[in-house]
């Protein structure tokens, strides 16, 4: 893949994502099929809904079966969000999904098998991306996570604002069991919720944390049974917009500056180390296993 195919990638998907105007309700789907590997279409994969009244985005995570975030996955979810943000009626947006039992099993594995080196230095750059824009954004983010969040499911959840959580499933990050690192800066941003010693320990293990365990870390703000987790996250939303916008946002960036500055300063070395990581022949011969260990638990 060259840069002018994932031009013309995030060009098709700038075309799919639609985010409503303000005074429409219905949720908005988006067709691409042809890009996508899964077995959702990218045109089914991300849906908007944005509601007048609360003046809050819900963005449905519906690639199925688990939300794999794919190159082209994470494309649209990225354009969806700087459509959002520049969306100026828009308050909060709410992430939640439409996969059942899973909030998002992290990236789609198949994007690190016998990847072209143009494709994985796209894709990681586009992950790149996407945590900063919604590590930073203006816009109040509320992660309502149904089911299990893994690894890069983690990253999206933990570069929110507040997460509610439904009882009973796995968070955090599992990276070592792929036989792969987390980036520093996914780890940052969960070393800044359950501080460092909880991190490097499940980090090195590869360990998930329960629901339970994450409410009494701080990995997750609230567990409520699972039907309740999207009412919750609004109800939560709406209390955070009792705070005026930009005196919240000047605090988040406030707090989240160091992250921000490190990643950045780490994020060319971060990509170079990705890209000629994945290829080795250890590694491939570890995600295989692992990927052949997910199909054979059936
Ligand atoms: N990518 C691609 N396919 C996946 C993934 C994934 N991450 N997770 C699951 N699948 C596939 C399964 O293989 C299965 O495929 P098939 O139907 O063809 O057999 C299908 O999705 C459904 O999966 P399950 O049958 O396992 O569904 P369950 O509901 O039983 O379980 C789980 C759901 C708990 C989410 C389970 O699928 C699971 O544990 N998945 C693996 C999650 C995981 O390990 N994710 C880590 C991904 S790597 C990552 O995000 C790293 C970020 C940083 C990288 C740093 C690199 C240097």
């Amino acid at each position: 893949m060259t840069m002018r195919s994932f031009g013309l990638i995030r060009q098709c998907c700038n075309a799919l994502v639609r985010v409503p105007l303000a005074r429409e309700k219905s949720p908005v789907s988006l067709p691409i099929s042809h890009l996508s590997r899964s077995l959702t279409t990218a045109a089914e994969a991300l849906k908007i809904t944005y509601d007048e009244k609360s003046e809050v985005a819900t963005m449905h995570l519906c690639r199925k079966p688990v939300n794999g975030l794919s190159l082209e996955f994470i494309t649209q979810i990225s354009i969806a969000l700087e459509k959002l943000e520049n969306e100026r009626s828009c308050r909060g947006v709410i992430i939640s999904s439409g996969c059942d039992n899973v909030f998002c099993a992290g990236l789609d594995i198949n994007e690190m098998l016998r990847p072209t080196p143009e494709r994985l230095e796209i894709f990681w750059k586009t992950l790149q991306d996407m945590w900063l824009q919604l590590f930073t954004t203006r816009l109040m983010t509320v992660a309502a996570i149904t089911g299990h969040c893994i690894a890069g499911g983690c990253l999206i959840s933990s570069a929110c604002d507040h997460r509610v959580m439904a009882p009973n499933f796995k968070i955090g990050l599992n990276e070592v069991k792929l036989g792969i690192v987390a980036p520093f800066w996914l780890v940052d941003s969960v070393k800044n919720l359950i501080g460092y010693r909880q991190t490097e320990w499940s980090l090195m293990k590869g360990h998930l944390f329960s629901s339970e365990d994450a409410l009494r870390l701080g990995l997750v703000d609230k567990v409520v049974p699972q039907d309740q987790v999207v009412l919750q996250a609004e109800a939560d939303m709406a209390e955070w917009l009792q705070v005026p916008d930009s005196a919240r946002h000047l605090s988040k960036t406030l707090m989240r500056r160091d992250t921000v500055v490190r990643f950045r300063s780490g994020r060319e070395a971060d990509l170079k180390t990705f890209v000629n990581y994945i290829p080795k022949e250890s590694i491939q011969k570890t995600l295989h296993s692992y990927v052949e260990s997910l199909k054979s638990k059936k």
